[in-house]
C-alpha cells in the first residue's frame, strides 16, 4: 500500500468514526413508550417510527411523558416528529424535568413532520420530557435530541 493510500484510509476511518459518534450522541425517544395519560397508542396512520404514535390529545389534563438517559452533557436541539390535521389549533406545551419549558408551534399536516421545539442544556443522567395538551390534537411519533457540540455561540 502506498503512503498516499494509507493517509486516505486513515482520513476515511477518522471521518467514519466521527459520524458514528455523532449518531450515537443523538437521542431518539418514541412517544408511544412513554407514560400516557388521557391519550393512547395508535397505529392507524402508516409511516410512524417504532411501535406506533400517540393520539387522543383533547383535554387540558392530557399528557405523555418520556424518560431518557443523557450520556453527554450538552446543549441539545429538541425536535418532535408528529402530525396534526387541525389547522386552526396550533400548539401544545412542553415540560422538561417537571418545569414548563414553553409552547411548541404546530403546522397542519397529513403526514409526519418535524417541529423544532427549541434547545435545552441537559446534564448527564435521566431526564423527562412531558408533552401537554395546548389546543391542538397533536399526534406525536417520537422526540429527537441532537447535541449542539462545538457551537458555543448561543450558550452565553
Ligand atoms: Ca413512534
Amino acid at each position: 500500500m502506498s503512503i498516499l493510500s494509507r493517509i486516505q484510509l486513515s482520513l476515511l476511518s477518522s471521518i467514519l468514526c466521527l459520524t458514528l459518534l455523532n449518531a450515537q450522541n443523538q437521542i431518539q425517544v418514541e412517544a408511544e413508550i412513554g407514560t400516557l395519560s388521557g391519550v393512547m397508542l395508535s397505529k392507524a396512520k402508516p409511516g410512524y417510527s417504532g411501535e406506533g404514535y400517540v393520539s387522543g390529545f383533547d383535554g387540558i389534563t392530557d399528557y405523555l411523558e418520556v424518560g431518557f438517559d443523557v450520556k453527554l452533557a450538552d446543549l441539545y436541539k429538541i425536535e418532535m416528529v408528529y402530525f396534526t390535521t387541525s389547522s386552526s389549533n396550533n400548539h401544545c406545551r412542553l415540560q422538561i424535568d417537571d418545569q414548563l419549558y414553553g409552547e411548541v408551534r404546530l403546522s397542519r399536516s397529513d403526514t409526519f413532520i418535524v417541529a423544532n421545539a427549541g434547545t435545552y442544556q441537559f446534564t448527564t443522567g435521566i431526564h423527562t420530557l412531558r408533552l401537554l395538551f395546548g389546543n391542538a390534537s397533536v399526534e406525536p411519533d417520537f422526540f429527537r435530541l441532537t447535541p449542539v457540540s462545538g457551537t458555543d455561540w448561543d450558550r452565553t
